[in-house]
C-alpha cells in the first residue's frame, strides 16, 4: 500500500507543471528537413480572437537559404460573418533555440490576419504528429496570458491511437489539457475559392 502511495505522488509530482513559459521543454535535436511537407491541424487551442477555424493544412518547406517557410489554409469567418478559405504564407526567422522560431505570418488577401508570433515545437516524431505552442502573452507571473497551440498530424483523420498518449502528455506540460478543440477536415478549403 505504501508502495502504491509513493508511486503515486512520485507521479503526481512529475505531472505539476509549474506553467511557466520560460520552463516550457521544447524539442530536442530539432532536424527542420523532417519537419517539411503537409501538417493538417487536428487539435487547435485558440487565442483570444481565434482566426482559423477547421480544415487547418499548413505546407513547410525549407528555402534556397535554409530558411523555413509556409503556406497554410484555413476556414475563417471575417469582416463579421463573411466565410472563407483564407490563405496564409509564413516565414519562419531563427532564434538560439532550434526549435523555438518567430513566425511572420500575413493573408494571400487583404482582411486577412497577420502577426508575429512564437511558433515553438513541442514535440514530433516527423512521420505522423507534432506539438506546436505560441504563447502572444506573458503573464505577470510568468505564464501564459494569451496563446494558441495546434496539434498536427500527418493524417487528416486525426492522430494515430499510439500517439494520443504522448500527446496528452504534451499537452499536460503545456498546462492546455482540456482546452483544445477538435479540428475537422471536411474538404471546406477544396471546394470554396482560397482567399
Ligand atoms: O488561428 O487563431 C488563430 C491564430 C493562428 C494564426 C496563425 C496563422 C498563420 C498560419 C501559418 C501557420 C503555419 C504553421
Amino acid at each position: 500500500m505504501l508502495q502504491y502511495v509513493v508511486a503515486l505522488c512520485l507521479v503526481a509530482v512529475s505531472w505539476a507543471q509549474d506553467c511557466q513559459v520560460a520552463n516550457i521543454q521544447v524539442m530536442q535535436n530539432f532536424d527542420r528537413t523532417r519537419y517539411t511537407g503537409v501538417w493538417y491541424a487536428v487539435g487547435k487551442k485558440d487565442p483570444e480572437g481565434l482566426f482559423l477555424l477547421d480544415n487547418i493544412k499548413a505546407i513547410m518547406v525549407i528555402d534556397e537559404n535554409g530558411q523555413m517557410t509556409a503556406t497554410a489554409e484555413g476556414r475563417v469567418i471575417i469582416l463579421g460573418n463573411w466565410e472563407t478559405c483564407a490563405r496564409m504564407i509564413a516565414t519562419f526567422h531563427d532564434t538560439d533555440d532550434p526549435s523555438k522560431f518567430k513566425m511572420k505570418y500575413w493573408g494571400a488577401a487583404a482582411n486577412l490576419q497577420e502577426g508575429y508570433d512564437d511558433h515553438w515545437v513541442i514535440d514530433t516524431d516527423y512521420e505522423n504528429y507534432a506539438v506546436h505552442y505560441s504563447c502572444r502573452q506573458v503573464d505577470e507571473d510568468g505564464t501564459c496570458k494569451d496563446g494558441y497551440s495546434f496539434i498536427f498530424s500527418r493524417h487528416p483523420t486525426g492522430l494515430r491511437p499510439e500517439d494520443v498518449a504522448i500527446v496528452t502528455l504534451k499537452k499536460r506540460e503545456l498546462c492546455l489539457l482540456g482546452k483544445y478543440r477538435r479540428v475537422v477536415h471536411n474538404g471546406y478549403c477544396d471546394t470554396a475559392p482560397a482567399k
